[in-house]
């Protein structure tokens, strides 16, 4: 099983460490395309790749549409995956979507109003349930 895991890069790093510890359970299920969402050392405006952003898009939307499941974590707010999500509907893709109540912010209407019970789901966890969330998504696919 091939994994596309999403997470905020310029639209802020302050997750990055629950972003590593999705991955680390993601692993358990599959190869994780996008492992470098979590990298600690990756700021929100340094990165740098030698074919530059539109490379960037490219292999990422290639990923997508090798993926077979679209894990996200959506609490800290970021236009890249709201886009990669878009994408992944318009792709059929199973997507599961994380988001913790914690943040203090509300989630957007047009992620969370996407849900619709069966491809598309979001999920309201707090940290310590991250294994607990993924396990439960994975034993019904
Ligand atoms: O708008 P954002 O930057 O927050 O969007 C984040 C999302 O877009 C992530 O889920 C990634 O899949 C994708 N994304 C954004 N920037 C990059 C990126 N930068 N590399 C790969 N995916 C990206 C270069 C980093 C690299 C040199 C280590």
């Amino acid at each position: 099983m091939k994994v596309y895991f999403c997470g905020s890069i310029r639209g802020g790093r302050d997750d990055a460490a629950v972003y590593r510890r999705i991955v680390e359970k993601l692993k358990g299920y599959g190869t994780v395309l996008t492992e470098h969402v979590t990298c600690a050392k990756l700021t929100c405006t340094g990165e740098v790749s030698e074919g530059g952003d539109r490379q960037i898009h490219d292999r990422d939307v290639s990923w997508l549409q090798e993926a077979d499941v679209v894990v996200a974590e959506v609490s800290l707010p970021s236009l890249g995956v709201g886009y990669e999500l878009g994408r992944a509907v318009h792709m059929k893709k199973r997507v599961l979507c994380l988001f913790r109540p914690s943040s203090g912010r509300r989630l957007s209407a047009m992620i969370r109003g996407a849900d619709d019970g069966e491809r598309f789901l979001v999920r309201d966890y707090s940290e310590q349930e991250v294994e607990s969330v993924l396990e439960e998504f994975f034993s019904k696919i």
